[in-house]
């Protein structure tokens, strides 16, 4: 199972997504995140990511929680959310992704994978939740099962 993290910074107002321009989920807004590496934490690792695709540096993280995503070919996910509203730096296009800032009744649910409008809104608020998402292609764009849990 391949481990991947998602680092969203925000704060009560607006949140940080970035159009990502190529490879897995290219053509959607999302945080920023990917592969856990060898010998990372979970948390080096989001930081690293989030640092590489936007020029941003977290000053801390905080965990969210976790989805495990299946594909129709068996290819198995696990995706750790984290968000900070502590970055240094100012966001600045990668190769991979273009950063925009928008307000959170803006956020362009359509133009995401189709599970974020389930549980980015709870996360928005602070929530934290463990969710299951079944998709039936690699790059379906509509989930066809899932099971969500907030936790305390
Ligand atoms: O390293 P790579 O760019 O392939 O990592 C994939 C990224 O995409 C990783 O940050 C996790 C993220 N991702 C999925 N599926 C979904 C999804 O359904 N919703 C969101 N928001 N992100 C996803 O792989």
């Amino acid at each position: 199972m391949k481990i991947v993290t998602l680092v969203f910074v925000h704060d009560d107002e607006k949140v940080l997504l970035g159009y990502k321009k190529r490879g897995f989920g290219s053509g959607r807004w999302n945080g920023f995140g990917g592969k856990v590496e060898e010998g990372e934490t979970l948390e080096q690792a989001a930081m690293r990511e989030l640092q590489e695709e936007s020029g941003l540096v977290a000053k801390s993280l905080e965990y969210k929680g976790e989805i495990e995503f299946t594909f129709v070919d068996d290819n198995h996910l696990m995706c750790h959310i984290f968000t900070t509203n502590e970055v240094d730096g100012e966001p600045v296009e990668s190769e991979e992704m273009k950063p925009q800032w928008f307000a959170h009744h803006e956020i362009p649910y359509a133009e995401m994978w189709s599970d974020d409008a389930v549980w980015l809104p709870h996360v928005l608020e602070g929530k934290k939740f463990k969710a299951y998402f079944a998709f039936d292609t690699e790059v379906g764009n509509t989930f066809t099962s899932h099971k969500i849990e907030f936790i305390e």
